[in-house]
């Protein structure tokens, strides 16, 4: 008797472990649509109907491999509206005897299939899965015993173990890190090239139609739609990055400009994180860039270590916390999340890009997530398991293993410091120093308080006054306040009246 073997909507591989142990002549395949992934949060309407369209191509190019594949769609009639549920019919339908399944990217998920084989009595089988570098055992044994994790040191190990940029034992170039070289602010006039777009096909036009009509009240703009929905167009696109933008990617990583939603970067991830592109391929292509000339070092080493370093980093520390990661709170703040958020309606220029190149594109790249939405949110003192869903929600790239590790951990901190070794919190100045947004803004960024001065200002001194005592033991942290209790009280007060003011309004 064959087994049925579970696709999932992130699992678009056909190097999929579950796959390699399978039997085309007695297995069957499920991939489903289903309602209770695509509502566990309001998804982006992109991000739904990306993932759909991919595993619809995805499922004839597993039978074009002479799998069966049984295959549910969002609105066929008697879809259960859950993977176990689909599971269980499947099991059903075809007479088979268990599961074998890739172990989910979500903690949720994997729990949900694993309480339901236990109660169903159904034999399953979990695999690793073997798309990351790093396996979950071997995250917790590098962090065994370790004071403090940090990702530099993993990633020279990921550089060891992967042979990536290294010449024999020694990093390229000497150095393990080029960053020193990069954080340019960019210059509205630059030449960038935008990530390729490619026209839905007759397959992805059915999709959208089927988001249109089934999710209407779901997050962003659904067209225009330009996403790659196949392994070939993923393909496509890493190769247009690896030859247009990447050889400025390490000089501008951190640099923001009004109307420029890539700039230089690679825009892969949602390939990478659904399945389409794996990491080696995609640093073994950059790092060919290095070695034929293409590209300098700081671009490749940068790029690289994003990739084998922090993405295996933060996954490891995912699964390292699970459960109980998305809940922690360790500035016990409790605000809501301010509407703006979902409708990008903002006098604040740099929230109103980042959040409308989101609405629009499904995407912000690093530094508009960590120092415009996050750092906003953080300072307002906002719920940190709301700004999560709401990152959760937005991105096309977004999944809970990549994303709550970045906005618990990196954005904020509300782990206390597993992750990063210091809260990114910042005021006006940094947006100002790293974009060209500010000259646009209503506010001023110079402004330090009253009206018509930059919210991020009086802000972060709140926010710093407010968890001085849990901060203030941070060396990284003890200069900022020696800064504030230099200040006058008449200037602290100011301060502190500004952000009362502003926190006041926010939520009208
Ligand atoms: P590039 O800038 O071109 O970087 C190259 C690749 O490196 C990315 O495709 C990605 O795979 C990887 N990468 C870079 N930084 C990180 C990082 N910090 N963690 C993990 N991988 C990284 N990334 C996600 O994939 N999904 C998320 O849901 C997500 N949420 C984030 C939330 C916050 C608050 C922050 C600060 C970062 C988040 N990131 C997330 C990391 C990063 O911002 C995105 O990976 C990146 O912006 C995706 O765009 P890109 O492909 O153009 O990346
Ligand atoms: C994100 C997502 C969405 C929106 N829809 C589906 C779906 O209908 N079917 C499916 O198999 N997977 C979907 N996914 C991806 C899953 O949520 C993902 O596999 C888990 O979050 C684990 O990473
Ligand atoms: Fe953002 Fe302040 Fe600059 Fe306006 S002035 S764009 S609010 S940092």
């Amino acid at each position: 008797v064959g087994r049925l073997v579970v696709v999932l909507g992130d699992q678009l591989s056909l190097e999929l472990a579950a796959l390699k142990a399978a039997d085309p002549a007695r297995d069957v395949i499920l991939m489903a649509e289903v309602a209770a992934e695509a509502s566990y949060v309001p998804h982006h309407k992109k991000k739904v109907a990306f993932l759909f369209a991919a595993m619809r191509h995805h499922a004839e190019a597993l039978r074009a491999e002479g799998w069966r594949v049984h295959y549910t769609r969002y609105d066929d009639a008697d879809n259960s509206g859950t993977l176990v549920g689909e599971m269980g019919r499947a099991l059903a339908t075809y007479h088979l005897s268990g599961v074998r399944i890739c172990a989910p990217g979500e903690y949720r998920l994997k729990a949900e299939i694993a309480e339901w084989a236990a109660a169903q009595q159904v034999p399953l089988t979990m695999l690793k899965d073997d798309r990351f570098l790093c396996s979950e055992a071997e995250f917790q044994s590098w962090a065994k015993g370790r004071k403090q994790l940090r990702m530099e040191y993993f990633y020279r190990d990921m550089r060891r173990k992967t042979g990536l940029l290294m010449a024999g034992t020694e990093p390229e170039g000497g150095r393990w890190n080029y960053d020193a070289e990069n954080r340019k602010a960019a210059q509205a006039d630059i030449f960038m090239p935008r990530p390729l777009t490619f026209a839905p096909d007759a397959v992805t036009q059915e999709v959208l139609e089927l988001v249109e009509r089934h999710l209407p009240q779901n997050f962003g703009e659904l067209h225009p739609f330009g996403f790659a929905t196949t392994r070939a167009g993923a393909l496509e696109a890493l190769e247009l990055f690896a030859t247009q933008a990447l050889p400025l990617f390490g000089d501008y990583q951190d640099a923001m400009l009004s109307d420029a939603p890539f700039l230089y970067h690679s825009v892969l991830a949602q390939y990478l994180n659904a399945g389409l592109l794996g990491p080696m391929e995609i640093c073994r292509r950059v790092e060919r860039a290095y070695y034929e000339g293409h590209a300098p070092l700081n671009a490749v080493e940068g790029y690289i270590r994003q990739i084998i370093g922090w993405r295996e980093f933060v996954r490891g520390i995912y699964w390292l916390k699970m459960p109980g990661y998305t809940s922690e709170n360790f500035f016990e703040a409790s605000r809501p999340l301010p509407a703006f958020y979902w409708t990008g309606d903002t006098d604040m220029h740099c929230l109103a890009q980042a959040i409308g190149q989101t609405r629009k594109e499904a995407y912000a790249h690093h530094i508009q997530r960590l120092m415009v939405t996050g750092n906003f949110a953080m300072l307002a003192g906002v719920d940190p398991h709301a700004v999560h869903e709401w990152y959760l929600a937005v991105y096309a790239d977004a999944y809970e293993w990549v994303e709550a590790p970045n906005v618990i951990g990196m954005s904020q901190f509300a782990d206390g410091g597993v992750l990063g070794s210091k809260p990114y919190a910042a005021s006006g100045n940094y947006i100002n120093k790293m974009s060209d947004y500010c000259g646009a803004c209503r506010y001023r960024v110079a402004q330090k308080t009253g009206e018509g001065a930059c919210p991020f200002n009086a802000l972060y001194w709140d926010f710093m006054v407010r968890n001085r005592e849990k901060l203030s033991r941070n060396p990284r942290i003890g200069h900022a306040y020696r800064t504030w209790d230099r200040m006058s009280e008449g200037k602290q007060a100011e301060y502190l009246d500004s952000a009362k003011a502003l926190l006041d309004r926010l939520w009208d």
